[in-house]
């Protein structure tokens, strides 16, 4: 595995009501600017990224080969999904699918499993699918989050997926929606995110957005710019615009992060950030990413376990949060229209997981 630090470059704040932000400046890799380098040694400059800037990446966590495949099984899946154009009364949830990857024109919300506004997958049971524990099994993947917690004793996430098609004919691109993943009561470093890129990012594609340096004044922000008496508990604040004019004041501005296929993007749930769409027209990368999020065991209280059990039983996803606040997500879609249940709900995985002794630790089933 290696390692890098990335830079942060001056830029404007972004402008939320345009569909993509063209005044970013480019951090990372595939900028023409690389700066991995291999070796153990490198450890320490990511970390050091981290806690300065508030994210890091970490070059070829997986091999690009692993990406690929990864991103293939991802696909698949899509790709044997029921179309809802294709169901009949008589076998509504087993309905051919008609989703192809390399066919633009099959590119529908019918043809896909119910997707976020933000383009991630949580119900139908996909966050416990066999190809995403695979990759949150990975031993490169959490190695970097067992350095940086300085234990192997770990919880992970049951986070959910992203696939942005880009240039979507049905769906409108998603605009800018800076925000933090941790509420305003908490302080400190708790939680710290992460996506597996499988795609290249370059500085047209969908992406992760952040705001190097912002996880150290969110504290001073929420205290001195908003009232407490608005806090939520709720780990989701989403800045306005002019919010974020207190921040460039103080130099701390949004940089589009370039990755490469099997690169790991750790962030402090803190640092102002988000997931930006491929620019219409100017990509034709289909964003593919798994978000994943290891947190020490030992931080985790009895009832924190079960709900993790809980929600493993019954093949929910999580929120980013591993070892508190755990909110299990139903998985359930009705389908918008008809308000009735979407006829493609499942009770279980394609494809179970192996979890293995490793996994059973990470889900919470088995004690370290
Ligand atoms: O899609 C992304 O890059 C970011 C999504 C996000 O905001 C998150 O995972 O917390
Ligand atoms: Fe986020």
């Amino acid at each position: 595995m290696s390692a890098t630090v990335t830079s942060t470059v001056e830029v404007q704040a972004p402008r939320l009501t345009s569909i993509v932000p063209t005044d970013l400046k480019i951090g990372g890799n595939v900028d023409g600017t690389p700066k991995a380098t291999d070796g153990e040694g490198q450890t320490a400059d990511w970390l050091h990224d981290f806690h300065t800037q508030g994210y890091a990446i970490i070059k070829s966590a997986i091999t690009p080969e692993q990406a690929e495949e990864y991103r293939s099984r991802t696909w698949s899946h899509l790709e044997n999904f029921p179309s809802l154009s294709n169901a009949s009364s008589s076998s509504p949830s087993a309905a051919p699918p008609a989703f192809k990857i390399s066919e633009p024109e099959t590119w529908t919300a019918n043809n896909l499993p119910f997707q976020s506004k933000i383009n991630t997958f949580s119900s139908y049971c996909i966050p416990h699918e066999r190809f995403v524990w695979d990759l949150r099994l990975e031993p490169s993947i959490i190695a970097p989050f067992a350095t940086l917690w300085q234990t192997p004793e770990l919880l992970v996430s049951f986070d959910a997926l992203n696939v942005t098609l880009p240039n979507r004919r049905d769906k409108p691109v998603n605009s800018a929606w800076p925000h933090v993943d941790q509420s305003p009561f908490r302080s400190g470093l708790i939680c710290a995110q992460g996506l597996v890129n499988l795609n290249t990012a370059g500085p047209h594609d969908g992406g992760l957005v952040v705001f190097p340096g912002s996880h150290k004044l969110v504290s001073e922000f929420f205290e001195t710019q908003t009232d407490k008496a608005n806090w939520s508990q709720r780990d989701l604040y989403l800045f306005t615009e002019s919010e974020l004019e207190w921040f460039a004041e103080r130099d701390v501005k949004p940089v589009k992060l370039c990755a490469d296929p099997g690169d790991l993007i750790i962030w402090d749930s803190r640092t102002i950030h988000w997931g930006a769409e491929p620019e219409p027209e100017k990509s034709d990368v289909v964003r593919t990413v798994v978000y994943v999020s290891y947190a020490p065991a030992a931080a985790a209280d009895a009832a924190t376990i079960e709900a993790r059990k809980q929600c493993f039983e019954k093949w929910q996803a999580t929120t980013h949060w591993a070892n508190r606040n755990i909110i299990g997500r139903d998985g359930k879609v009705v389908l918008q229209e008809s308000q009735v249940e979407d006829p493609r709900n499942r009770s279980e995985p394609v494809e179970k997981p192996v979890l293995g002794e490793k996994g059973m630790k990470l889900v919470g089933l088995m004690p370290y």
